[in-house]
């Protein structure tokens, strides 16, 4: 396939560039400059493969477009609606993530509970020796009634795993699913129902800043938001003010609103933990995932049958 050229725009995973390398011709450029290349090379680029995602200007500076491999299962910053306005092919990399994923919203889930990130700290500090005993925590996990914002493929695999904590679960999506859990047709609903919610929802304009100050005062006091999925499904600067007047208790948040830049207040904040949009990130799960965004390429350039096409490419 070496006759078929690739754009790598941005950071790319490096087994998975040094993968397409041996199969493709493959030309790099900076995250979001797709339209600044050379007319020669862009015309005949095919194929993109992106961590990052590609706007709709970058879309359009690529004549000769049919695919886009999208490097996660969160596809946000691929201007999907633009594709699908010029045929082209887009996939990403659902499955393979979800037990990592789930691992690590527990994780965080339990951090932000019992505080481990900060008596840790303390611990290194040479507080423990000197002044005794961390304080205790305020909330456990048990007895929490948790909500699952998105029960996809990766808030099932969360759920899994807080049912044999013996957590009570609920959940808020677009449609009632045929399973066990407590249906809730509205967020705040959800919200009010019980007092830790998990979001794993993607970032689309329907989701965009839906958990809001209404949302944060219906969870209450003993209130803990977690967020796995993305940073716009938050209003962050509300969430910072919920979590600085006490309307809830704690956050655990894996990504944020303008990645990697995290807000002094709330990097301030010592009832929030902050992980560096890590849900993912191991050899491993990376591996599988890169594997996948070589293997739809490959799929589609071989017989125009991704592995794994986006939703929006069977309507
Ligand atoms: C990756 C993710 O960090 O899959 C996703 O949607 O958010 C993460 O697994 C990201 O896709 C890497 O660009």
């Amino acid at each position: 396939m070496k006759e078929i050229e690739i754009l790598a725009p941005g950071k790319l995973h490096a087994a998975t560039l040094a993968r397409l390398q041996s199969m493709f011709t493959v030309h790099l450029c900076d995250a979001g400059k797709a339209h600044e290349m050379e007319a020669g090379a862009r015309e005949k680029i095919r194929g993109v493969a992106t961590m990052s995602g590609i706007s709709r200007a970058g879309i359009e500076a690529l004549p000769a477009l049919e695919m886009i491999s999208n490097f996660g299962v969160g596809y946000d910053a691929v201007d999907v609606g633009c594709a699908v306005e010029r045929g082209i092919m887009v996939s990403h990399t659902p499955n393979v993530l979800n037990e990592e994923v789930a691992d690590t919203a527990i994780g965080l889930l339990i951090n932000t509970v019992r505080e481990l990130p900060a008596s840790e700290v303390y611990l290194r500090a040479g507080k423990w020796k000197n002044n005794g005993p961390y304080p205790l925590t305020r909330a456990t996990l048990q007895g929490r009634r948790l909500g699952i914002y998105g029960l996809g493929r990766i808030g099932k695999s969360i759920a899994k795993r807080a049912e044999s904590f013996g957590l009570n679960i609920a959940y808020f999506g677009r449609t009632k699913q045929d399973i066990a859990y407590e249906y809730h047709d509205t967020l705040v609903g959800l919200a009010k129902a019980v007092d830790t919610l998990m979001i794993v929802a993607p970032g689309t304009p329907e989701t965009e800043k839906s958990v809001d100050e209404a949302v944060m005062q219906a969870l209450g006091p003993n209130g803990v938001i977690i967020n796995i999925g993305r940073g716009s499904v938050i209003n962050q600067p509300q969430l910072i003010k919920a979590l600085e007047d006490g309307t809830i208790l704690a956050a655990g948040l894996d990504v944020f609103d303008d990645e990697p830049n995290v807000p002094d207040a709330l990097l301030a904040l010592p009832n929030a933990v902050l992980l560096p949009h890590v849900g993912s990130a191991s050899i491993a799960t990376r591996n599988a995932m890169g594997a996948l965004v070589v293997d739809n390429l490959v799929g589609w350039f071989s017989d125009k049958m991704p592995v794994t096409p986006v939703p929006e490419m069977n309507n």
